[in-house]
């Protein structure tokens, strides 16, 4: 029995100013295009089972757009593909009020597509033959309270969660941390969806990964592919098969402006995008070391045209008292409140111009007021 994991979807995700011709922004285009990447590739598989590990909408109400087009994409796939399909509620999607329902419920109108929202809950599949123990998001706030054990009356048994298996793994705020424990069971599969990168998390448990660079930092991501794990629960094989529609990401090295004037530091960032062609692509120079004086000299009109060339490329200029820090690498799980959002802030890509000292403390002052 063969199954297909897949994570972490973000359908409905935006970013930056580009549209299409047909007028949606760029990315969102982008990443339907690897959804719909992702469901070719599944149909010419032909798997028994398809597990969604959560995040398959990018916030808990997405547009119209968003919606409609993932009903059609699936209601294509299910005339093309007889694997069912399990689903769990990331934490972009979860409801947290009593008077409303997650959006994933409309999915389930499609024959053999289950949804598990909230509570913790065991499907079985595949004409009985499997069962998948799904933990959603919302599940995780009292796993204590949840009895979570294997089935020795099926043939495979599958644990399906939306959460941080291992916290050196975070890209993204407001995961629950799953405690070893409920790893080590004598589980078929486990499927785990919110950490963006594919992952061989030991025995046969995985990330996926995300389908597109939707993370906070996406630069990180530049370098690796993005897919989906097919796994075969028989012979507990794993393969992942990598997307080709994800769009192509730079993150050019880091110029230490320290010592150079405007025009040296022109020449610098010219010789990397000569190096590479930039069309289309997402683009991010990062310049450290960089006095406002020089900063007012460089040439925009330069800038401009590599702006125009990828979709989306951004300089992120920084002031000589700013020290740069990687912005995956900061512990999210420590220090105050305030700390973090000063690390967060500290770190964010802001438009030329703007100070950051300014914008930091005005961040730090709606903490505090
Ligand atoms: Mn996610």
């Amino acid at each position: 029995m063969r199954v297909v994991h897949l994570a972490d979807l973000h359908l409905g995700f935006r970013a930056y100013s580009r549209i299409t011709s047909q007028g949606i922004n760029r990315r969102e285009a982008d990443v339907f295009a690897a959804f719909r990447e992702a469901l070719e590739q599944i149909i010419k598989l032909k798997p028994d089972l398809v597990l969604m590990a959560g995040d398959i909408f990018h916030v808990p109400r997405p547009t119209n757009l968003a919606i409609c087009q993932t009903q059609r994409e699936l209601v294509r796939f299910r005339s093309l593909c007889d694997a069912e399909i399990v689903a769990i509620a990331g934490n972009h999607e979860s409801i947290k009020t009593a008077d409303n329902r997650c959006i994933l419920d409309l999915l389930s109108l499609i024959p053999d597509i289950t949804v598990v929202t909230s509570k913790p809950e065991a499907i079985e599949v595949c004409g009985g033959k499997a069962k998948v123990f799904c933990l959603p998001h919302n599940s995780l706030e009292r796993l204590d309270q949840v009895q979570i054990a294997t089935d020795p009356e099926f043939d495979y048994n599958l644990l399906m969660l939306h959460g941080t298996v291992d916290s050196d793994r975070i890209n993204d705020y407001g995961g629950y941390d799953i405690p070893e424990k409920v790893l080590q069971l004598p589980w078929d599969y486990v499927a785990c969806g919110h950490y963006h990168s594919f992952t061989h998390l030991g025995r046969n448990a995985y990330y996926a990964g995300a389908i597109e660079r939707t993370s906070n930092d996406i630069w990180k991501e530049a370098e690796e592919d993005k897919g989906f794990v097919e796994f075969d629960l028989d012979t507990h094989k794993a393969k992942f098969h990598p997307l080709k529609s994800p769009r192509k990401t730079i993150d050019f090295p880091i110029i230490d402006a320290a010592n150079l004037d405007a025009q040296a530091l022109d020449r610098l960032i010219t010789d990397h995008v000569n190096q590479v062609d930039i069309t289309d692509k997402l683009v991010r120079q990062r310049v450290i070391n960089l006095p406002k004086s020089i900063q007012t000299q460089m040439d925009y009109r330069q800038l401009r045209s590599f702006q125009s060339l990828a979709v989306h490329y951004l300089l992120d200029m920084r002031s000589p008292q700013i020290v740069i820090s990687d912005s995956q690498e900061f512990t999210v799980n420590s220090g105050s409140i305030s700390d973090r959002a000063k690390v967060f802030l500290q770190d964010r890509s802001l438009p030329a111009g703007l100070s950051r000292q300014d914008f930091v403390a005005k961040g730090l002052s709606y903490l505090t007021n």
